[in-house]
């Protein structure tokens, strides 16, 4: 069984690779449903190129290729008919000769059957948590080589490195267990996170970032005392993803006591959002992970167009150092982040904090 080693806050962490694919470009829906209005997606190619603009620009450029998907590891934390229906999703709706993008448009409500239908006007808002995420033809392709940089980054820690940096997009943290939405298809986070622990963890913790609260993620190890769950985010009363993330939720049966939800209000200052940070790190630290996967999301900014706190880019760099300080092997993965301008300097200040530390 590989064992995992801790490194000392003395070793000076040098570098840091960056797992990342072109085939995330295979997945730009024209549309998002935004407001009663089909809008450009605030989730789009450009902020893959303004990561990886950043990434040269500090020479954080040892940049490697994802290997294949590994199918088995999604089915790890997600169900098979799920990964199934993602895989054909596109096919099935391209063959009823829709003209527009693949979203659903009737739900399981209150009251009804919580059944898979045949059809795909069924499926997809049988599957669907929010109704934003158009599905395409290369949807899955883009979000199957998104979940095999995640893979192949954990495969470089589990190898030996440190650290590593999943530049993951489509993003995974609002995918649950049978879940689509919120930009999200498979849980990128959660397969590293499965894949440490088939490889002998005994405990992961998972600290998530990123402005929104990671439904999925808690979701996939709500019941299970070897994931930490731990989220920072907006407060779901006004935030999405609106019904999931509060913080009396604390995980139930083998998993009570290993949910941590940080949920915090409209204009919360860095001071605030670090106050929380800082009691999220104290529970990983006593929770005794053998390595820490983080869901870096930078919709925190203050200028995010989709969210409402008030981080300034500097205040990525302070958290990348409190991060590090954990002393764990740690893995990035790319969550959320619009403001598209800033999202290359915001994400790569966490990175150079955390190697600074
Ligand atoms: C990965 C990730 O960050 N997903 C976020 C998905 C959010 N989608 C719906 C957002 C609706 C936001 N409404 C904001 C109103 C701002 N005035
Ligand atoms: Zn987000």
């Amino acid at each position: 069984m590989h064992r995992l080693f801790r490194f000392n806050l003395s070793d000076k962490i040098i570098k840091m690779k960056t797992v990342l694919s072109e085939d995330h470009r295979l997945h730009f829906p024209k549309g998002e449903l935004f407001g009663g209005q089909l809008v450009r997606p605030f989730e789009c190619p450009e902020r893959w190129d303004h990561v990886v603009n950043r990434l040269k620009a500090v020479g954080l450029d040892d940049f490697v290729a994802p290997g294949d998907f590994r199918r088995d590891g999604a089915t790890r934390v997600h169900s098979e008919n799920f990964v199934a229906f993602l895989e054909s999703a596109w096919s099935l709706w391209a063959k009823e000769g829709f003209e527009g993008e693949a979203l659903p448009s009737v739900f399981p409500a209150r009251r009804m059957r919580q059944r898979e239908p045949d059809h795909i006007d069924g499926k997809l808002g049988y599957y669907a948590m929010a109704i934003e995420t158009a599905i395409t033809e290369g949807t899955w392709q883009a979000a199957a080589a998104s979940a095999a940089i995640a893979q192949k980054a954990s495969d470089l820690i589990l190898a030996g490195d440190q650290c590593a940096f999943a530049l993951c997009r489509p993003p995974g943290h609002h995918a649950g267990r049978d879940l689509y939405g919120g930009y999200c298809f498979l849980n990128n986070v959660a397969i590293a996170a499965q894949q440490f622990i088939d490889n002998g963890a005994k405990r992961v913790a998972v600290l998530d970032v990123d402005f929104h609260h990671g439904n999925g993620t808690q979701d996939i190890f709500y019941n299970r005392d070897d994931v930490l769950f731990a989220s920072l985010h907006g407060d779901p009363k006004d935030a999405f993803p609106h019904f999931l993330g509060y913080a009396d939720e604390t995980g139930e049966g083998p998993g009570e006591g290993f949910n941590a939800n940080y949920p915090l209000a409209p204009g919360t200052p860095y001071s605030k959002w670090c106050t929380a940070l800082d009691d999220a790190l104290r529970r990983i630290s006593a929770f005794d992970a053998d390595a820490l996967m983080v869901s870096l999301g930078v919709d925190t900014f203050e200028n995010d167009p989709i969210s409402f706190f008030k981080l300034k880019s500097d205040d990525y760099i302070d958290y990348g150092k409190r991060i590090a300080a954990l002393n764990l092997p740690t893995l990035f993965v790319m969550e959320g982040g619009y403001a598209v301008e800033e999202i290359g300097i915001n994400t790569v200040n966490v990175l150079t904090g955390f190697l600074e530390n």
